[in-house]
């Protein structure tokens, strides 16, 4: 894609994301519809109303992309192609618990070249463009390394999607290794945190590409490492997730096993 297509797509999202993140902070005080999708999987009326805010601002700008929205699914055939989580950590919007976020990401040939994730509550933006380097408001992010493990904290996401042996494995092995943990429930954040140098990881053995498409882009932009996450079926099916500072990869790639050859990590431990 040439530089001023890219160009024109970075200064839409940035209005997109303002007008996206100041709706959320409008809806979160009180929060309509919680239903569940499934265990532990919920969904409010602003997971709806966000996205198609977000997805209706895109058509206007750019029909010719293609979107892939965690509610509304894939729309339009293309290469250059948005990637939507209206709310990310639903279920703490659910419960007025402040730490959620809204993700959009935008691929182009595959490959992550835009992203923002917006923390409503907290008035942080979180930002990058492929080869510009990653931002939080206007200050510039660096990932973090900490002295030794005894000093990293990890984030490790959880999801029914895997067995919850799978997480306490894999929480053993993190704890086993000097290191802390916490799960905050949004994947986008703890992206965002890893670029940001907050927490030194971020692991989840299952997770889709909406949570984490711009993450991705932010962790690389800001001098992090991740496995190749979109490899394989990952806009439709999700894929394991570890991004961290370069000086812990080969440590959590062996602790995680993701990131190896065949990351499939759960198969192993069934
Ligand atoms: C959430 C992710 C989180 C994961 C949750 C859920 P949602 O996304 O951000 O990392 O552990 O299961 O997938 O559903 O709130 O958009």
């Amino acid at each position: 894609m040439r530089e001023g297509d890219l160009d024109a797509r970075e200064a839409a999202l940035a209005d997109i994301t303002r007008e996206a993140a100041e709706l959320a902070r409008r809806l979160y005080s009180d929060p309509q519809g919680v239903k569940l999708k499934g265990k532990q999987d919920y969904i409010t009326a602003a997971d709806g109303e966000v996205e198609r805010l977000i997805v209706g601002r895109i058509g206007e700008r750019f029909p010719q992309d293609a979107v892939l929205g965690e509610e509304g699914g894939a729309q339009g055939k293309s290469d250059a192609i948005w990637i939507i989580d209206p709310i990310d950590g639903t279920a703490n919007f659910a419960h007025r618990i402040p730490h959620f976020s809204i993700s959009i990401g935008f691929l182009s040939g595959g490959d992550p070249k835009l992203g923002t994730i917006a923390a409503p509550m907290y008035g942080e933006i979180f930002r990058a463009r492929r080869g510009r380097g990653a931002f939080c408001n206007e200050r510039r992010m660096k990932v973090t390394e900490p002295a030794d493990m005894n000093r990293a904290i990890i984030e490790l996401g959880w999801s029914v999607r895997r067995p919850a042996r799978a997480y306490t494995a894999l929480l053993e092995r993190v704890l086993g290794s000097g290191a802390t943990f916490l799960r905050a429930g949004s994947g986008a954040l703890g992206m965002a945190y890893v670029a940001d140098g907050r927490t030194h990881g971020y692991c989840e053995l299952h997770i889709n590409a909406w949570d984490v498409a711009a993450g991705v882009l932010l962790v690389e932009e800001a001098g992090g490492w991740v496995n190749d996450f979109f490899a394989g079926d990952a806009l439709a099916q999700g894929n394991p997730v570890l991004a961290c500072a370069p000086g812990l990869k080969e440590a959590l790639v062996g602790l995680t096993g993701v990131g190896q050859a065949n990351d499939k990590l759960e198969r192993r431990i069934q």
